[in-house]
């Protein structure tokens, strides 16, 4: 094995993506940010869609940019995809796209979503079956739509390709479903490894369009040809198909305790709070909690709840001018925010008005309005009320977990964006009574090269990994009395 392994993890994010280039040596990982890019859906004709051309566009400037920052004579050993959860691409045979790829806010699934949860025994069925709660984003109902309103797509397509998948077979050829990502779609059966026949029968999916699931760390040969030509340094590049959801990246990013009581805290556009367990969390009152029994890309559990997440703040940003734009001014705004007197009132932040809105803010006053609150004044009191808000509902997720299974946390571990927003922290301990550790971490793209290197056999397992991680990270600990 050479001294130093290069490997890339391409990572995209609902609201940006990044492509980080990991160096392991002597049992470190160092990593370096080759290239970052926005990213966001369009809407055409009253939908909303992901623009993959250029998502693939970026993927390929951020490999060519981790080949320029290789030391001379070095090559690539692998690359790794993952991205946010559910959305998908339909394709045929040849791999080519069969039909445009929706982004999971579209409000294309509202008539199903609420079909669904209007029919107890159904809703009750399927989550028994599948472990995911009746979410509007779930691909179960996305892929409904699809078949109910074009029903010529079920001889259109042949394949249904996870975003991960897909960007797997761009690189590799190869056309396969990995298991962590197709876990988020609800349908995926609870029990087992394999596809859900209660749930692809219930929402009338074609159950052709899936393989079998590959455990994370498969490996899928060979960059394409086409793709190394230019480049000595990608003429061996393996891709692997790592955990393909990003949060199950993050997860495997936390150098949590072997004791099970840390509970992990994946913070960015959505904050996803839960643990890693052997077994499910299920039955009525889970279901009512909406706790997402999704998986470990060994094949076990990590049930979380997903929170509405840093969403709100980075939507109510783009209705001030005076959003800050550098480090110094979101320094600047967070102790503006903290010197703040605590909000009168949290905001609710289950609610569904704040999805997809138009205006953040619009929405945040009017649930306010609603409520008979008085809205802040200016941009310094939404971040403090936000980030209290998303405090406290990471704290009540935290309560549901411990009523249900009996478990007591000791210690929240925050990965991603919000880990370097005190505020978010300091407010989250504050709320659950726990400390809160946070890693300054990229945790998704850590992950990412966590899978490949251990499917490169230069680490043993995740557990090793995981060990020789935390004992060089920073942390900061916010106690729950300031
Ligand atoms: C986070 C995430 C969540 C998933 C949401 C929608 O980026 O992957 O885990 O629920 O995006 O896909």
């Amino acid at each position: 094995m050479p001294r130093s392994l290069y490997t890339a993890a391409i990572d995209f994010g609902a609201t940006s993506g990044r492509v980080i280039l990991g160096c392991w040596s002597r049992q470190h990982l160092e990593i370096t940010e080759v290239h970052r890019f926005p990213n966001a859906f369009h809407s055409l004709g009253g939908h909303d869609y992901w623009d993959l051309g250029t998502l693939w566009h970026q993927a390929q400037t951020g490999l060519r940019k981790a080949v320029a920052a290789l030391p001379r004579r070095a090559v690539l050993s692998s690359v790794g995809v993952d991205c946010w959860g559910v959305d998908y691409a339909l394709v045929n045979d040849t791999g080519r796209l069969v039909f445009p790829v929706h982004a999971y806010r579209d409000a294309r699934t509202q008539p199903g979503l609420q079909r669904l949860a209007n029919t107890r025994a159904a809703l009750a069925r399927i989550y028994a079956a599948t472990g995911i709660p009746n979410v509007f984003y779930n691909t179960s109902l996305q892929l409904a739509e699809v078949v109910a309103s074009c029903p010529a797509i079920e001889d259109l397509a042949t394949r249904c390709l996870f975003l991960p998948d897909y960007f797997n077979f761009l690189l590799s050829g190869r056309m396969e479903n990995e298991f962590t990502i197709a876990s988020t779609s609800q349908l995926i059966d609870v029990h087992s490894r394999g596809w859900s026949r209660a749930a692809l029968e219930h929402f009338r999916i074609p159950p052709q369009w899936f393989s079998t699931p590959l455990l994370s760390g498969a490996n899928l040969g060979r960059l394409r040809s086409d793709l190394s030509a230019d480049s000595p340094a990608l003429a061996r590049t393996q891709v692997i198909a790592v955990p393909g959801h990003d949060t199950a990246c993050a997860y495997d990013a936390m150098p949590a305790s072997p004791d099970g009581n840390d509970l992990f805290l994946s913070s960015g556009t959505w904050s996803l709070v839960g643990f890693e367990s052997d077994c499910p969390v299920l039955g009525g009152e889970a279901m009512a909690a909406r706790i997402s029994n999704e998986r470990i890309g060994d094949g076990r559990y990590r049930p979380l709840t997903n929170v509405i997440g840093l969403w709100l703040l980075e939507g109510t940003l783009k209705d001030f001018a005076s959003r800050p734009t550098n480090d110094r001014e979101w320094a600047a705004l967070i102790t503006a925010a903290e010197k703040l007197p605590a909000p009168a009132a949290l905001l609710d932040v289950a609610d569904p008005a704040c999805t997809n809105p138009v205006s953040m803010k619009a929405a945040i006053d009017a649930q306010l309005k609603r409520r008979q609150l008085r809205g802040p004044a200016n941009l310094a009191g939404y971040v403090r009320l936000i980030c209290d808000s998303l405090g406290r509902g990471h704290a009540d997720a935290m309560r549901a977990f411990e009523r249900m299974t009996g478990k007591k946390f000791r210690r929240i571990l925050i990965v991603g964006g919000g880990s370097k927003n005190r505020l978010l922290c300091q407010a989250t301990a504050r709320e659950a009574g726990i400390p809160v550790v946070s890693f300054a971490l990229e945790g998704t793209a850590v992950g990412n090269l966590a899978s490949q290197l251990i499917a490169l056999g230069a680490v043993q397992d995740l557990p090793t990994f995981r060990r020789l991680l935390g004992a060089k990270l920073k942390q900061t600990v916010y106690s729950p009395r300031p």
